[in-house]
């Protein structure tokens, strides 16, 4: 009796899930008409998922119309009615924002917590569509607009969409979000990460208000090849709402689109093809490039007859010859430092604006030309703000450690995370570096996968280098002695490793005595290295955590690498001081990574001076 009605619950639910998918989100989402949704929101914690599954763990939104589950936000309709949650006496969150850092029961929490925010919109415009924009939710987002599912996201870094177009009422709308941060061991990353797992809503939400036809997506750069002519790649959406896959689209009338950057006096007008993509080449022979000396960004102008869109972007060309990295042409040494994206000041993850100016105007106070955004995407006003001052990015994807190499589905949500990435940020002229893994173990499936990964990239982005951080190890005959040979490093543009000679490799005394052995002829960039320091701790330069162990570590590390001919930048670990929960010693690291060179309250340690001296020696030599 009851299987058949199981049966049938999961092959709805099944249905749902593979029809009710996240969108890709249209681009440059800011610069549009539509309702900031960030603020307050009503919260719900929810471990058990009462909200989600009724008591025969079901889930509530298999079945059309649902009878139960949070989503529904309801109200008792008379005061006999049992109704056991109220999202309108329910506590608050604020959005964008972790939910760890702002209630004290929450530093811990993980697993389900169900977000409701109420609006009401009119559109600016009759003929519109609407969209509901997420620019992150770690991990799991599941979202309902007035009681009905729009659908599912994965992946905690990365931008998102759903089309609501009809959906919105003109007042007493309920936006609900189930979000789940529970670790999975198939999940990207997986169960093990060296840094905090900051639930919720982090980033930007936003309605957001487009034409019927817009532009949805456009990549604005150098010809591929070329320092003198812009090519740009225009898409439309013009699908509406009703669009399904069952019904083949009529062949669409091309669209005409025009290109434009005023203050170079350049434009072309075309048309869009079968796809809906309309391609342009535009000669460009007095274009100021960008660089971190100059970085000259111009407008650029999309324009249809129904829909219009600018923003700045920077040009500029990053390639690789033998061990030389060259922007626009020329040998450049990268002077990084890694970050999270984590305000220690404030606590939490940072989202704003201003979060990403703090963050990298320290790493320009430390001389740096170059960030790496550790391990996973972070917000997309670092790029932005990145491209202003003229800082060069690596940005990653979160495939760290040990996740599952011969999973589909974890290389497939893989794929989806750095998609996600890269469509985003692929007008950013600050970013020089895909980087699809961190310190992952050697094997066959592990290459496979990471190959994999690569060609995602390569095919996304022709024209960026694409890298990750490898690992080291050690003749077995000479500790000394260290190897770079991963075979994945054939597929990359740069041999980035990270080691920690000196930290939990040895002591100190140990870097003058290291040789090396690498296995490719390309430029070396060290990922990571480091020590912890709790700032304000002294002692000699053994002391494990002091400021001075932190100090001459970083002084000993930067005259071996020296010696490295085709060592051509570096991104030590880390900026500042982050929370993890792998770091439990009580009154250094009390939950807190020590390796910062900025410590939770801002101080710089002794090790910050010694890198950003030797970063000002190296303002001006490449090699
Ligand atoms: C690493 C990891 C980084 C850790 C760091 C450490 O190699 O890539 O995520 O936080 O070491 O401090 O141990």
């Amino acid at each position: 009796m009851h299987l058949p009605r199981t049966l049938a619950v999961i092959i709805a639910w099944l249905c749902l899930m593979t029809a009710l998918h996240a969108d890709t989100a249209p681009l440059n989402v800011l610069a549009r008409p539509g309702l900031n949704l960030n603020g307050k929101w009503a919260m719900i914690i929810d471990p058990y998922e009462n909200g989600y599954y009724d008591y025969r763990h079901q889930p509530y939104d298999a079945t059309e119309p649902a009878t139960g589950g949070y989503f529904l936000d309801r109200k008792p309709a008379n005061k006999s009615e049992l109704i056991e949650y109220d999202f309108d006496t329910a506590p608050t969150l604020t959005v964008p924002g972790d939910w760890n850092s702002q209630a004290e029961r929450l530093l811990y929490y993980e697993g389900s917590v169900w977000y409701r925010r109420k609006f009401d919109y009119t559109p600016s415009a009759a003929d519109h569509r609407l969209f509901l924009y997420f620019g992150a939710v770690n991990y799991r987002a599941d979202v309902y607009l007035n009681g009905k599912k729009l659908g599912t996201h994965i992946g905690g870094f990365t931008p998102f969409a759903f089309e609501v177009t009809g959906q919105v009422q003109p007042a007493g709308n309920s936006l609900v979000v189930r979000v789940d941060d529970t670790r999975r061991v198939e999940a990207v990353p997986t169960v093990n990460t060296d840094w905090w797992n900051y639930g919720g809503l982090t980033r930007d939400v936003l309605l957001v208000e487009t034409p019927a036809v817009f532009i949805r997506d456009y990549q604005v750069q150098l010809k591929p090849g070329s320092s003198n002519t812009i090519q740009a790649i225009v898409r439309l959406d013009r699908a509406g709402p009703a669009a399904s896959a069952a019904v083949a689209p009529a062949a669409p009338a091309p669209v005409a689109v025009r290109v434009s950057l005023p203050d170079l006096g350049l434009s072309a007008s075309g048309q869009t093809d079968a796809d809906g993509v309309a391609r342009f080449e535009l000669p460009a022979p007095n274009l100021a490039l960008w660089s971190p000396a100059s970085p000259r960004r111009h407008t650029v102008e999309l324009s249809t007859p129904g829909d219009r869109i600018s923003e700045k972007i920077g040009f500029r060309t990053i390639a690789v010859r033998g061990a030389d990295i060259l922007l626009n042409g020329e040998s450049v040494f990268l002077r990084g430092i890694c970050l999270h994206e984590e305000n220690p000041l404030r606590g939490g993850r940072a989202t704003t604006e201003a979060d990403a100016r703090l963050l990298l105007g320290w790493a320009r106070e430390l001389g740096c030309n170059f960030v790496r955004l550790a391990h996973y995407p972070h917000n997309e006003y670092m790029a932005r703000v990145a491209d202003e001052l003229g800082l060069m990015l690596w940005e990653e994807v979160p495939v760290y450690w040990t996740i599952q190499w011969e999973n589909p589905d974890t290389l497939t949500n893989a794929q989806a995370q750095l998609t996600e990435l890269i469509i985003r940020d692929r007008n950013r002229a600050s970013v020089i570096i895909w980087s699809v893994a961190n310190e992952t173990p050697v094997s066959e499936p592990r290459t496979r996968f990471l190959k994999t990964l690569v060609d995602t990239a390569r095919s996304l982005d022709p024209t960026r280098l694409v890298s990750a951080a490898m690992e080291v190890h050690t003749d077995p005959a000479d500790s000394n002695h260290k190897i770079v040979d991963d075979p994945f490093g054939q597929y990359t543009d740069l041999l980035s490793f990270n080691q920690y000679i000196g930290w939990y490799d040895g002591l100190p005394d140990k870097l003058p005595k290291v040789r090396w052995t690498l296995a490719y002829e390309k430029p070396v960039v060290i990922s990571e290295f480091g020590a912890d320091a709790l700032q304000g701790l002294h002692g000699d330069k053994l002391t494990r955590f002091s400021e001075e162990y932190q100090a001459d570590l970083y002084a000993q590390t930067l005259a071996m690498l020296q010696k490295i001919p085709q060592w051509r930048g570096a991104t030590p670990w880390i900026l500042c001081d982050f929370r993890s929960p792998r770091r439990p010693l009580a009154n250094v690291q009390d939950g807190w990574n020590r390796k910062g060179l900025i410590g939770e309250n801002g101080t710089r340690k002794q090790a910050f001076n010694i890198l950003r001296e030797y970063y000002e020696s190296r303002r001006f030599t490449a090699v």
